[in-house]
């Protein structure tokens, strides 16, 4: 970039047209007229933010955030309702021979009688579950096609314990004294290897697993022993094997993928 000492005092008292310019004159100009558009879009949002800052409040925020927000709630309703669910398939339609893929964050063994599943807590020590924790609670199953992104996808069979149902029992997912979900779950294994980011909703939704069962066996080790994320309206990279903690954040977490140049939401 060339220095720009240019003020207005030192362009040319006459404005010569154009065609009698300095390459240099025109390239000053075209800076200079840059730099008035580029003054006019800074004052532009402040006059817009004067203006939201005068509008009647409702419960302290200015009202039309707040209609923002109700607007925001309706698609969250409707994004819990059954209407968005995956399709399901008879049981005799699932794969015998479930495709492996992906083994970060699995490479070395574990011990499965000692494993827990830390569920991390802001200010507060992280809860250790234990499987037979987990299936103290209802089983639920799901017949359903599992995508990967990399263009493959099976009809598969898993069962465990419904995510919303397992996040309500804890009384994890909101912030503390609120009604305020924090906007993301972060998941990894317990090495670390392997980590995915995922938006509330989406974990929320009523398809969404802790799996510990395919095909009515216990997980076996490549798919995820003792315990994996099974998420519907994910593609598969989101399905983390073998989990080893869980935390609610106000940031997005990490995600091995995304960090690898795919879409952090890989939605299907
Ligand atoms: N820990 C861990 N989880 C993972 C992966 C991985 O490499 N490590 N790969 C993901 C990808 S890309 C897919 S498609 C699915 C595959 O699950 P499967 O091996 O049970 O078919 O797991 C996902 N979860
Ligand atoms: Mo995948």
């Amino acid at each position: 970039m060339a220095e720009i000492d240019d003020t207005a005092e030192n362009l040319p008292e006459k404005k010569p047209h154009r065609e009698e310019l300095t390459t240099e004159q025109q390239i000053r100009r075209r800076t200079l007229k840059a730099f008035a558009w580029f003054a006019a879009a800074g004052i532009i949002p402040y006059s817009i933010w004067k203006w939201i800052m005068i509008q009647p409040k409702q419960n302290r925020l200015p009202k039309v955030f707040r209609e923002v927000l109700n607007a925001n709630e309706k698609v969250a309703d409707s994004y819990f309702s059954n209407a968005n669910l995956a399709p399901t398939f008879p049981k005799e339609r699932a794969a015998k021979n479930v495709r492996v893929n992906g083994k970060d964050g699995l490479r070395s063994a574990i011990d499965k009688d000692a494993w827990r599943l830390t569920v991390e807590r802001p200010a507060q020590k992280p809860l250790l579950i234990s499987l037979d924790d987990l299936k103290t609670m209802p089983k639920q199953e799901i017949i359903y096609q599992f995508k990967c992104i990399e263009g493959w996808s099976q009809i598969q069979h898993w069962g465990g314990v419904n995510f919303a149902e397992f996040v309500k029992k804890y009384q994890l997912g909101k912030k503390t004294g609120s009604d305020d979900w924090y906007p993301y779950v972060g998941m990894k294994t317990p090495d670390g290897g392997y980590y995915v980011g995922i938006d509330t909703p989406s974990a929320l939704h009523p398809q969404t697993l802790l799996a510990y069962e395919m095909n009515d066996q216990p997980l076996t080790d490549p798919h995820g022993a003792p315990l994996r994320l099974i998420i519907p309206v994910k593609y598969g990279v989101k399905n983390l094997k073998r989990i080893g903690s869980i935390w609610f954040s106000d940031e997005r977490p990490r995600d091995f993928w995304a960090e690898r140049g795919y879409d952090y939401h890989v939605g299907l």
